[in-house]
C-alpha cells in the first residue's frame, strides 16, 4: 500500500513490442489504472531499446525469462508471436505470476496441454487468453440474450470476419489459427459449448488475394449442442473491417457488429463510416479486458477465458487445418477436462 493508502500500482512485464505489445503498453499508460509497466522484453534489442526508452523507469531486456524477473514484475502481458508464448508462459507460471497471453495461446494444442499441466501442479489458475471479444459490448449483449433463452434454442451463428487487407507475413493457415480462432472462442462462449467437428471450403482466392493465399474462406463449426456455426474469413476484403454475427434460433434472430455509428445524410446521400483496423473496431473491448484482467491479477485470480478455453481453440484451429488440407469434415479431439477448469 502507498502512503495514501491506495493499493500501488500492479508491476507489469510486456513480452513483445511488436504491433500488440506496443498498443497494450499505450492502453496500460492511458485507459488502465492500478498498472503499470515496469519491463519490455523483445528479440530485437535495438527496438526493445527504443520502446523502453520512451518509457520512464522501464527496463528493457532482449530474454522474456530476464524480464520476467525484472524488479517490480507481478504479472506479465504476453504479445510476441504465438510460437513463442509457451516458454514466456511456463517463465511466468515458475515465478507463480497471473499472465495475459494473446491469442493463440498456442499454435498447436500439445502446448496449451503443458501449460494446463504447468498451472495444475500450481494447483491454481493464472494464464488468461486475449481472447477480447467476450469483453465487446455487442458480444456480451448477444450471449446475455442467448443465455435468457431470448431467441429460443441457438441453431446456427451466422459470422462474418473481415479484414480490409492481410499482412505480408499472413498465411493461408492464418486465416484459421489467427483469425478464425476468434469465432471459435466466441462461439464456444456464446452457446456453452464444444466444437465437435470443423469443415473448410475454399473458393477460387479473391483477386486482391496475395499471390497463393487461399482468401476467402468458409469455415463451418459443429458443436456438442446440435448448433452449426458458418463463419466467412475474407482477410483482404479491401472496405475495411467488419465483424459480425447473427444468432438464429427457434423463436428469432439476433445480429451485431452492423457498425450502426454515426449514419451522414447529405447530398441526397447516406452512409456511414467502416472501421478500418481491429484495434479501432475492439477498442473498448482491448481497456476492459485489460482493466479486469489487471483487477484479478492484482488478487492472484483469472477472470476471463483460461488456458483450457486456450487449449480448446488451439484443438479446433488444428482440426481446421486439417480439414483446410484434406477438404474432409475433421472431428474435434479434445482430452478430459481438468477439474481445474471445470
Ligand atoms: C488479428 O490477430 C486479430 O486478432 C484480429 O482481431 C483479427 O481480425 C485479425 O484477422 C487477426 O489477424
Amino acid at each position: 500500500m502507498t502512503a495514501t493508502g491506495a493499493s500501488a500500482p500492479l508491476g507489469i512485464a510486456v513480452v513483445g513490442t511488436g504491433r500488440m505489445g506496443c498498443d497494450h503498453l499505450g492502453r496500460i499508460g492511458r485507459s488502465v489504472g492500478g498498472a503499470r509497466v515496469v519491463a519490455v522484453a523483445d528479440p530485437d534489442g535495438d527496438r526493445v531499446k527504443e520502446v523502453a526508452g520512451g518509457l520512464p523507469g522501464v527496463s528493457a531486456h532482449t530474454d522474456p525469462a530476464a524480464a520476467v524477473a525484472a524488479p517490480g514484475v507481478q504479472a506479465v502481458l504476453i504479445a510476441s508471436p504465438g510460437p513463442a508464448h509457451e516458454e514466456a508462459i511456463l517463465h511466468a507460471l515458475r515465478r507463480g505470476l497471473p499472465v495475459l497471453c494473446e491469442k493463440p495461446l498456442t499454435p498447436d494444442p500439445e502446448g496449451a496441454l503443458r501449460v494446463m499441466e504447468a498451472e495444475q501442479r500450481l494447483g491454481r489458475r493464472l494464464v488468461q487468453v486475449g481472447f477480447m471479444r467476450r469483453y465487446d459490448a455487442e458480444y456480451a449483449r448477444l450471449k446475455e440474450l442467448l443465455d435468457a433463452g431470448g431467441i429460443g434454442r441457438p441453431l446456427f451463428l451466422h459470422c462474418r470476419h473481415r479484414n480490409a487487407s492481410s499482412p505480408s507475413f499472413f498465411t493461408s493457415d492464418m486465416l484459421i489459427s489467427d483469425s478464425v480462432v476468434h469465432e471459435v472462442d466466441a462461439a464456444r462462449w456464446l452457446l456453452g459449448q464444444e466444437v465437435t467437428a470443423v469443415t473448410v471450403l475454399s473458393p477460387r482466392p479473391s483477386s486482391a488475394a496475395p499471390e497463393g493465399l487461399a482468401d476467402p474462406r468458409l469455415v463451418l463449426l459443429e458443436t456438442s449442442g446440435g448448433a452449426v456455426v458458418d463463419v466467412e474469413i475474407f482477410v483482404n476484403c479491401g472496405f475495411g473491417y467488419q465483424v459480425r454475427c447473427e444468432a438464429v434460433g427457434e423463436t428469432g434472430t439476433a445480429r451485431i457488429g452492423d457498425g450502426h455509428a454515426m449514419v451522414v445524410e447529405s447530398g441526397g446521400r447516406w452512409g456511414g463510416e467502416i472501421d478500418q483496423d481491429y484495434t479501432v473496431r475492439f477498442a473498448d473491448a482491448y481497456d476492459r479486458q485489460l482493466r479486469s484482467w489487471v483487477a484479478a491479477a492484482a488478487r492472484g485470480r483469472v477472470a476471463g477465458p483460461d488456458a483450457w478455453d486456450g487449449y480448446a481453440a488451439a484443438a479446433v484451429s488444428q482440426a481446421g487445418l486439417t480439414a483446410a488440407r484434406s477438404g474432409a469434415r475433421t472431428p474435434v479431439h479434445l482430452a478430459d477436462r481438468p477439474p481445474l477448469y471445470a
